[in-house]
């Protein structure tokens, strides 16, 4: 999109002609303008005196965070200062916030909230392709295709612009969309004759392995492709032999005549050459057994010979504006610039060279994002916290133990341009700029790098990100140099340190962007014109052949009882962004979402005495949650959902089970055991397990 207007106060938003965009934006896009000039905008550093947040100097605050930083360490190792950054902001600050972890503060406790959207997706796509890029094609690749199948995505809500790439399959009656929900997206798949799979929460593993049961059994699969481009098959189908189609439909809860359309609607279509994607988002990866689900998809995918081809493949929807980019440069506790593995000899070498730090001096891997959070304030934990783009106090699963263990810290500092929930928590809060105020680079989901430019002008008082870390970075001692400030320089970089990498950046360059080159990573050198569709030769893995990677169906950690008999999913409304921190501060979006609510069907509402209109308390063995009653006959009987845009009584974190996926570490936000009732009036937040 163009800002126009030159600062906040006038700027409004015009779409630009973009092909992941095709010209449309969403709503929450259309009111931009409107988050630019959120009320209680930030432009003052504010420090906590006798226990409340007063404003203070830049040099005060920064010479306050400086000292704690340096008096914890002293006092109990680097590794008790701990980071958390964010798919939101730019490659260049997410390089930077790792670099300053493991330079400035030799902490290797950094991780971000990228561990809570797209890991699963990630780790399985790593297992299987040998790298992970969201889409490893074009996104337009799929608007063409006359099938698609979605696991766990609601477009038309989240990503409004991308439902136009959906149109040809929507169209031609092959749009399939697995969601517990009849959500939007599900609305317009059944409006030409698509598919609804509405599954029981938890349970795409099942219905994957169904579907490749019965890609096999009847016919569908691609002999050819699975003898020559992949490894693992004889295995992995040991297992979905097991998943014939009646107890797939018994434990998924989705008729057999469904499953066989939609393997048909796919290969169908592959076979006539008219295109057949499938893709994931967070509904299906979201889980604690995430990553072995986007692994039996995948399965799913290669059986029918979909990856590495033109016009077929799979693909994962991610989230936030850098949800790619955020992933590659070394904000996540166990990777380094380049998409490197922080473990690996080579990639330490290049990186503490290009650092002019000793390798020894270079940290291991740290806790990953829930793990870090649950640690806090422990002993052997960290001690004081900086958080970067995140509001954990809202959006981390299990969110009352969250709140408790971020009072518990020496120091928190938070660093947003809005007194987030968790902003409010903190010791020092340093205000910064938005995406409109800033230069520097995001990386779509299909691996391209686009350039940001300042649109509007800074507010006075606000500091960008790398001038809050370069600050801080000279106080705790470093040459100023290492910390530079320009997002050009930064870039410059960050392309060296990603050279060789699988994320290759070292030939992009901020004049090929400017000049309009669609560069989509690995770009290896400035005359290389970027890599737009991976896998068409060979998988990154070392033989070259994709793996099938063996898995089984696991369920929900916290399946219903008799005390908890309901399965609570969470998720996204349309007119609320994440936590809620900018949206629920602009009025036209607060009021058309209106307040907290749990959507659950009529006659589950009846049982637990409950009306539409009415206050609820949802609660779950960690905690409770008050939300109005939205009846709605398409529900599954067993099933709720609970927005996770909502402040203090009325988050849906209050009540989700922080289990992680072995693999990923992501925490099973998409499904919890809980009851309903009426909403009491003083009812505890506290944990009842
Ligand atoms: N309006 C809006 N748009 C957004 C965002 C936002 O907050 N608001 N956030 C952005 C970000 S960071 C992200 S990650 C994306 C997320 O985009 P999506 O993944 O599309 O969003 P969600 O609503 O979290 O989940 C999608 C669907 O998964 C379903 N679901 C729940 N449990 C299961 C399950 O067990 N299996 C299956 N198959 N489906 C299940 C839910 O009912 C929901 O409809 O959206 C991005 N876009
Ligand atoms: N129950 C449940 N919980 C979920 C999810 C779910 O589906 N269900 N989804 C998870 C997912 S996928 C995600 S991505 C997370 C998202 O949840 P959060 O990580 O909390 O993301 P936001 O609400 O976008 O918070 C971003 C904060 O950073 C500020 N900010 C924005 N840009 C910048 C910047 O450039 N620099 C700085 N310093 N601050 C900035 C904003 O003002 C805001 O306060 O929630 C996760 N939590
Ligand atoms: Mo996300």
């Amino acid at each position: 999109m163009t800002v126009t207007g030159t600062d906040a106060a006038s700027a409004g938003i015009e779409a630009r002609q973009f092909p992941t965009n095709k010209g449309g934006l969403c709503q929450k896009g259309w009111t931009a303008a409107e988050v630019l000039r959120v009320p209680g905008r930030l432009t003052t550093p504010l420090v906590r005196v006798d226990g409340e947040l007063v404003p203070t100097t830049w040099d005060a605050a920064l010479d306050a965070v400086a000292t704690t930083l340096r008096r914890v360490r002293a006092e109990h190792g680097a590794d008790a200062v701990g980071i958390f950054g964010a798919g939101g902001l730019t490659n260049e600050k997410s390089y930077m916030l790792g670099k300053f972890a493991r330079v400035a503060l030799g902490t290797s406790n950094i991780d971000y909230n990228g561990r809570f959207c797209m890991s699963s997706a990630a780790a399985a796509g790593n297992k299987s392709f040998g790298l992970d890029r969201g889409l490893p094609f074009p996104l337009a690749d799929i608007g063409s295709a006359r099938a698609v199948l979605v696991l766990g995505g609601n477009v038309a809500e989240t990503m409004p612009p991308f439902v136009q790439h959906l149109r040809t399959a929507a169209d031609a009656g092959g749009l399939v969309v697995a969601d517990p929900r009849r959500t939007a997206t599900v609305d317009r798949a059944l409006s030409a004759g698509g598919v609804h799979l509405q599954l029981s929460p938890g349970t795409d593993l099942a219905l994957a392995l169904g579907l490749v049961h019965l890609a096999v059994v009847e016919g569908y699969a691609d002999r050819d492709y699975i003898d020559s481009r992949t490894e693992g098959f004889d295995e992995f189908w040991t297992a979905a032999a097991q998943w014939w189609p009646e107890r797939t439909e018994r434990v998924t809860g989705v008729p057999v005549a469904r499953l066989r359309e939609t393997v048909r609607l796919l290969a169908q279509s592959r076979d006539a050459g008219t295109g057949a994607y499938v893709l994931t988002a967070r509904g299906a990866e979201q889980h604690a057994s995430g990553t072995d689900t986007v692994s039996a998809v995948i399965g799913l995918s290669l059986v029918l010979g979909l990856c590495g081809r033109h016009g077929t493949g799979y693909g994962c929807i991610t989230g936030q504006g850098n949800g790619q980019g955020g992933r590659e440069h070394g904000q996540k506790a166990d990777q380094l610039p380049g998409y490197r593995k922080i473990t690996d000899p080579a990639a330490r070498d290049h990186i503490s060279a290009l650092w002019g730090i000793e390798e020894s001096a270079l940290p291991g891997a740290g806790l990953s994002a829930y793990e870090l959070l649950d640690a806090l304030g422990t002993p052997g934990g960290p001690r004081a916290l900086m958080v970067h783009g995140s509001n954990i106090a809202v959006s981390a699963p299990r969110a009352g133990h969250v709140v408790d263990r971020l009072a518990s810290l020496e120091m928190l500092v938070v660093t947003d341009f809005v007194l987030s929930e968790t902003a409010a928590m903190a010791d020092v809060v340093l205000p910064t700029l938005q995406w409109a105020e800033e230069e520097g680079t995001m990386t779509s989901l299909e691996g391209r790098i686009l350039r940001r430019r300042r649109a509007v002008d800074v507010p006075e008082g606000a500091r960008g990100e790398l001038d809050i870390l370069a600050d801080l970075a000279v106080r705790l001692g470093q040459p100023a140099d290492r910390f530079p400030r320009e997002a050009r320089t930064v870039f410059e970089e960050l392309r060296r340190a990603s050279r060789g990498g699988i994320a290759d950046y070292s030939g992009v360059t901020y004049e090929r962007l400017d000049a309009g080159e669609a560069l989509h990573w690995p770009v290896p050198s400035e005359t290389h014109g970027g890599t737009p569709r991976l896998f068409l030769d060979r998988f990154e893995t070392p033989t070259g052949r994709a793996r099938f990677v063996t898995v089984d169906q696991v369920g929900p950690t916290e399946p219903a009882d008799a005390d908890f008999p309901l399965l609570a999913t969470t998720g996204r409304v349309l007119t609320h962004y994440q936590s809620g921190a900018q949206t629920r501060r602009v009025p036209s979006l607060s009021e058309a979402a209106g307040p907290m609510f749990v959507q659950v069907h009529p006659d589950t509402a009846g049982r637990a005495g409950l009306e539409d209109g009415e206050d609820a308390d949802v609660v779950s063995r960690r905690g409770t949650v008050v939300a109005r009653v939205r009846c709605d006959a398409s529900m599954r009987l067993d099933t709720v959902f609970l927005p996770f845009h909502f402040a203090d009584a009325a988050r849906a974190n209050l009540v989700t089970n922080p289990a992680l996926d072995p693999t990923s570490r992501m925490p099973e936000f998409k499904v919890c055991a809980v009851r309903i009732a009426a909403h009491r009036v003083g009812a505890t937040e506290g944990e009842t397990a």
